[in-house]
């Protein structure tokens, strides 16, 4: 069933954007759903399958290190068939509009806001086309090229894991202080397709609605933009429900940035 744009909340959420605000984007899998990558906590999630702490923990690579690497080697599959949908095109439109007064943090793996020319990006859980050596250290940019099972370090022949953020691991160094500066600054924080729960990421939304009470800048507009409410519609100032591929092309559109 398709369901009308929010034309209302949209307008009121373009309000916003005048006078080339600072504007920081918190994205989630819902951003890349309609371009074909599941996201984790719906009810064909891409846990499915599989307990999160097999998958999407250090204990669990530990444990079983070729389930793990099936498990990325899939999703690496799934993204080499993806492209950016329109939504992700917006944000980049959005940040050529307004440069460095804009910063995206992503909890994706995907990649898709490069791929789609955002160059002001964060991300806060890795990502998907990375390699860590667990002996050397080194860092490798391997594309979406499929990998064996248990694969090795082409430099020193140790073991290779995804270089990605599981449960109970530290952020990358510097990333997420980045981001965190970032929301004590800025004039709008847009949250788009993300349930919000996982931390430190969720975090951003509260430090720029809570900033104010710690004698900082005053709280910052918050916008939503997600299929349905999450545990954090009601702290928001509007909240735009619909899909994002849609709603974030016509917020654009709206500010004139189309
Ligand atoms: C659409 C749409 C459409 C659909 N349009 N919308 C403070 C409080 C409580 C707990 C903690 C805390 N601090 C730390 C923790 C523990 C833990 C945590 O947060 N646990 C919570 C779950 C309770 N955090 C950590 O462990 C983090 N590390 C850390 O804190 O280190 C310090 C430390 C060190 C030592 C010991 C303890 C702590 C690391 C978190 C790493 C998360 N990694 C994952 C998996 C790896 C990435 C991967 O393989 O891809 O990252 S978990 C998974 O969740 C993934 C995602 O990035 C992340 C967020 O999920 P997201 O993106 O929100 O997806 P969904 O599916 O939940 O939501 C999708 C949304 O889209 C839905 O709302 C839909 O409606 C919407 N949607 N279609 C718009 N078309």
């Amino acid at each position: 069933m398709t369901r009308p744009m929010p034309d209302a909340e949209l307008r009121r959420a373009a309000d916003y954007f005048k006078g080339s605000p600072r504007v920081l984007v918190l994205t989630g899998a819902g951003v890349s759903a309609e371009s074909g990558v599941p996201t984790f906590r719906a009810s064909d999630g891409l846990w499915e399958g599989h307990r999160i702490e097999d998958v999407a923990t250090p204990d669990g690579f530990a444990r079983d290190p070729a389930l793990v690497w099936q498990f990325y080697n899939a999703r690496r599959a799934n993204v080499a068939l993806v492209s950016p949908n329109p939504g992700h095109v917006a944000l980049a439109r959005l940040e050529a509009e307004l440069g460095d007064r804009f910063l995206l943090a992503t909890q994706n793996v995907d990649g898709l806001h490069l791929d789609a020319g955002s160059k002001r990006v964060l991300e806060l859980h890795g990502s998907l086309r990375r390699t860590r050596c667990l002996s050397c250290k080194v860092v490798a940019d391997r594309g979406l090229e499929v990998l064996a099972n248990r694969p090795i370090c082409p430099a020193c022949g140790g073991f290779l894991r995804p270089d990605i953020v599981w449960f109970h691991e530290m952020l990358p160094p510097g990333v997420m202080e980045a981001a965190q500066k970032f929301a004590l600054q800025c004039d709008i924080l847009i949250v788009v397709g993300t349930s919000a729960v996982v931390y430190p990421a969720a975090g951003l939304i509260d430090i720029v609605r809570d900033r104010g009470d710690y004698g900082g800048r005053p709280a910052g507009t918050i916008l939503e933009f997600n299929l349905e409410p999450t545990a954090v519609s009601d702290l928001v100032d509007v909240g735009v429900f619909g899909p994002s591929g849609q709603t974030l092309p016509r917020l654009l559109e709206l500010i004139g940035g189309g």
